[in-house]
């Protein structure tokens, strides 16, 4: 066995050990198929409001302009799939990824000793760890390295777990053995397309933004149009509807990530308690969870925007 399959092998076990669902790893290089599909996406302004979309293009697509020599893009994910879910049915509903802490915090946490573990190991490694604000394209580089495809919804997705985990990377400036994509399975189940409230999916393989309810609730800082009223589904934080209804998360299996388990209350909230929450209510139950990003402020607008 040479080194740069070693290292990978070793690295790779040592994900596990850190509680990650899986690794993979790619060479680090331009993501030639992806340049021309951002510029799209960004020509016609599926970005919406989220202007940091719009910054560092050239880095967003190539990670040795990141990482000063690096060569390797590590990609990691992360399980968050409930054991349970919000019990009143007509209460207003949260993404299952919110439910816990704030998994920037989580992840970060963890691929600092992955890092840590590497030097350790291997040598005098140089690398950074990224998870989800950073100008990388999570999904394209785990789909690069065999970890899932990008579905119809653009969301990762696997056969053996489905699409509900996060994504995050180690980009290093050592060799590794890389590994190659998967295929997809997509076939010609159009399931999310249907079903999503507000015709984000504009088509397959490709989100508006702009229109995606979760950016409206989570990323869109003034009103929401009014000409989405009655569209949201009870959602007030994110969306779950096109992972949801995907038949390949009837393979998804219960996160064993006790940061992951969400504040005794919030489940048992009734729809009467989100309509009166107060500022207490709200700093007590999403202490340390994304939620708090929106602000108490932001997410009574989104309560408010669910009613008539
Ligand atoms: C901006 C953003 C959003 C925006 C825009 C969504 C989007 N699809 O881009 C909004 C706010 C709407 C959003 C929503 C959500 N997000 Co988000 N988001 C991001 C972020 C920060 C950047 C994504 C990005 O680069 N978009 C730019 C466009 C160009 O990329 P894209 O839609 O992925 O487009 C690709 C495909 O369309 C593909 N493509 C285009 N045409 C074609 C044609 C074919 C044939 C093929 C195969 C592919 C293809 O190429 C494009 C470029 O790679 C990433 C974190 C990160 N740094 O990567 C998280 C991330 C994608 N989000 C994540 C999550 C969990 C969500 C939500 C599920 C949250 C929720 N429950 O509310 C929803 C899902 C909505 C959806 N269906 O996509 C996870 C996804 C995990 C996973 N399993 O895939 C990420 C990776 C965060 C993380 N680190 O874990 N998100
Ligand atoms: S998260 Fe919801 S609104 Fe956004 S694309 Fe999926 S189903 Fe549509
Ligand atoms: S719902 Fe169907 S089309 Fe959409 S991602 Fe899942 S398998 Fe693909």
């Amino acid at each position: 066995m040479g080194n740069k399959q070693k290292y990978a092998v070793l690295i790779k076990t040592e994900a596990k050990r850190l509680g990650f669902l899986s690794c993979g790893i790619s060479k680090a290089e331009f993501l030639e198929e992806e340049a021309p599909r951002l510029e799209k996406w960004l020509n016609n302004k599926m970005q919406g409001e989220m202007h940091y979309m719009e910054n560092y293009f050239d880095k967003r697509l190539d990670p040795t302009k990141l990482v000063e020599g690096s060569k390797s893009v590590i990609s990691l994910l992360l399980n968050y799939y409930p054991s349970e879910t919000q019990q009143d049915k007509d209460a207003p509903k949260i993404s299952k990824y919110a439910y816990g802490t704030d998994y920037h915090f989580v992840i970060k946490d963890r691929l600092k000793q992955l890092l840590h573990f590497i030097k350790e190991k291997i040598g005098n490694v140089h690398g950074r760890a990224f998870v989800d604000s950073a100008p990388v394209l999570d999904k394209a580089w785990a789909a690069k390295s065999g970890l899932g495809w990008m579905g119809k919804h653009t969301n990762l997705l696997t056969h053996q777990v489905g699409s509900f985990y996060f994504i995050a990377e180690l980009i290093v400036d050592l060799d590794l053995e890389y590994d190659g994509p998967t295929t997809d399975h997509c076939g010609d189940c159009t399931a999310c397309i249907d079903a999503c409230p507000t015709k984000a999916i504009v088509e397959p393989y490709v989100v508006d933004g702009s229109k995606c309810i979760s950016y409206f609730t989570i990323e869109l800082k003034e009103q929401i149009p009014t000409e989405f009223k009655r569209q949201f589904d009870n959602w007030v934080f994110g969306c779950d509807v096109c992972q949801d209804v995907c038949p390949w998360n009837r393979f998804s299996k219960p996160h064993r990530e006790p940061l992951f388990n969400p504040h005794p209350e919030l489940l048992s909230m009734s729809r009467k308690d989100w309509e009166e929450i107060t500022k207490e209510t709200f700093n007590k139950v999403f202490k340390n969870s994304a939620v708090k990003r929106t602000k108490f402020s932001g997410l009574q607008r989104n309560i408010q925007f669910l009613k008539d």
